[in-house]
């Protein structure tokens, strides 16, 4: 089925050249092979493709139809088209050098008209697709269900309040799972789109969460029987599609997972859009799921900061990334996850080659946000600051505080002997300073 079709003529593999050079399609910053803390920017990164955005949306919004031209979408047999895709998608990923992607099945295959003929849909193009990654040695960082676009999911797909839609979602989950296992893929994510509710007073909260809970039970024991030895991903996002989702953000997530027994399998997924729709900043979200040690993967990308959408633009905000990268460090990286551009090129970003310079663009950010972050990690003034602020709980009572060893009886009565504390400066100006001396 595989053609010698280049999709992407006059485009060469994209190579690092520096940051003095003038080529739009080489890297300036992302060279991979160059080893910052401990690691190549190669493994540090383990970036990744999404196969939505760059390979099946063309650039319809709700106003308007798609602006793109994709030349593997040619044929009136969808699985003509599928195949080609795959061509396509390999094509880019190796002239990039992004060494994973990403996929929901309905991107990969097209559905078919029950549910045997789309889990033989998946299938063929998955046995394709394991022969594309072992010719390129391009990987699979996560493989999931589209349990969001289809009409059937409008009310939800495991907390749906009609039981017969649930089969459903899980005859789609297990064949993801079974593409991310036959493919070797490193995690498999949820993102609960439709999990959530429009209208609070036609909805049974307690009930979808119960259900929530034990669909992920469910597919994670299924998930760990067919040899799944990889991280199962939640993927926090507030709202959009619905009003409320019951993913909202890392700390909801958290509390979630413990409550249904799963944060022995399950990680976060954080996306820089989707914290930042919850009022968090992207280094606040990942830094919630680092400290409960269930920093998973990333979903890279930036939202317009002048309006509340869901936009996954590519990222190049330097600063955000910055932060952002400080956090991984401090986590020690981000292990068998990656950094995966869930970000589109602007509807009106219509040649061939955008989507080239756009992911170039997102490797670049990131990349100097690594040196950048590896510096400041290095830069005594911010880092012995930051200790020093707490260095009363290090003795005396500060201590017995945080050993459980004072009751408030105790603490109170300190007050009397303390007396009024001294201001302590957070020096916040100081230490912005000091980071964008360093960018
Ligand atoms: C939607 C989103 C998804 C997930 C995968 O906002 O981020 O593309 O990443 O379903
Ligand atoms: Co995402």
């Amino acid at each position: 089925m595989s053609t010698n079709k280049e999709y992407f003529p006059g485009i060469e593999r994209i190579f690092y050249q520096g940051p003095d050079s003038n080529d739009h399609l080489a890297f300036r910053y992302y060279d991979e092979n160059f080893v910052v803390g401990g690691k190549t920017m190669k493994e540090q990164f383990r970036f990744a493709m999404a196969y939505w955005h760059s390979f099946c949306n063309a650039g319809s919004d709700p106003f308007g139809s798609g602006t793109r031209h994709f030349t593997w979408n040619v044929s009136n047999d969808p699985m003509e088209n599928a195949f080609a895709k795959l061509d396509a998608a390999f094509e880019f990923m190796s002239k990039m050098g992004i060494p994973f992607y990403c996929f929901h099945d309905r991107d990969l295959a097209p559905e078919g008209a029950t549910v045997q003929e789309s889990a033989d849909n998946l299938k063929a193009l998955v046995d394709r697709a394991g022969e594309k990654q072992s010719e390129t040695g391009i990987r699979l960082l996560w493989g999931t269900a589209n349990l969001f676009s289809h009409p059937r999911y409008m009310n939800g797909a495991a907390t749906n309040p009609d039981f017969n839609v649930l089969p459903y979602a899980a005859s789609q989950v297990k064949a993801a799972l079974d593409a991310t296992v036959q493919l070797g893929g490193d995690n498999y994510v949820f993102w609960g789109g439709r999990e959530g509710y429009s209208f609070l007073m036609n909805t049974d909260m307690k009930k979808e969460l119960d259900h929530m809970g034990r669909f992920l039970q469910m597919a994670r024991d299924y998930g760990r029987k067919i040899g799944f030895e990889g991280t199962f991903l939640i993927e926090p996002k507030p709202m959009e599609p619905s009003l409320h989702q019951y993913d909202f953000d890392a700390a909801t997530v958290i509390g979630f997972l413990h409550q249904y027994g799963l944060e022995n399998d399950f990680k976060l997924n954080i996306e820089a859009n989707h914290a930042t729709l919850a009022n968090h900043s992207f280094a606040h979200e990942l830094r919630v799921a680092s400290d409960a040690n269930l920093l998973g993967s990333i979903d890279a990308n930036h939202g317009e900061p002048l309006n509340g959408w869901d936009t996954d633009n590519f990222p190049t905000n330097l600063y955000e990334a910055t932060e952002a990268m400080l956090v991984v460090l401090e986590s020690g990286g981000i292990g068998n996850g990656g950094f995966n551009f869930d970000a589109k090129t602007r509807r009106n970003s219509t040649d061939p080659e955008d989507i080239f310079i756009a992911h170039i663009a997102g490797m670049d950010t990131f990349a100097r946000a690594l040196l950048i972050a590896d510096k400041l990690l290095n830069e005594k003034r911010i880092m012995d600051f930051r200790n020093n602020r707490y260095q009363s709980f290090n003795t005396g009572n500060g201590l017995a505080f945080e050993n459980g060893d004072l009751n408030l009886n105790e603490l109170a009565a300190l007050a009397h002997q303390y007396g009024e504390p001294e201001l302590q400066s957070g020096k916040q100006e100081l230490i912005e300073s000091i980071i964008n001396s360093c960018i």
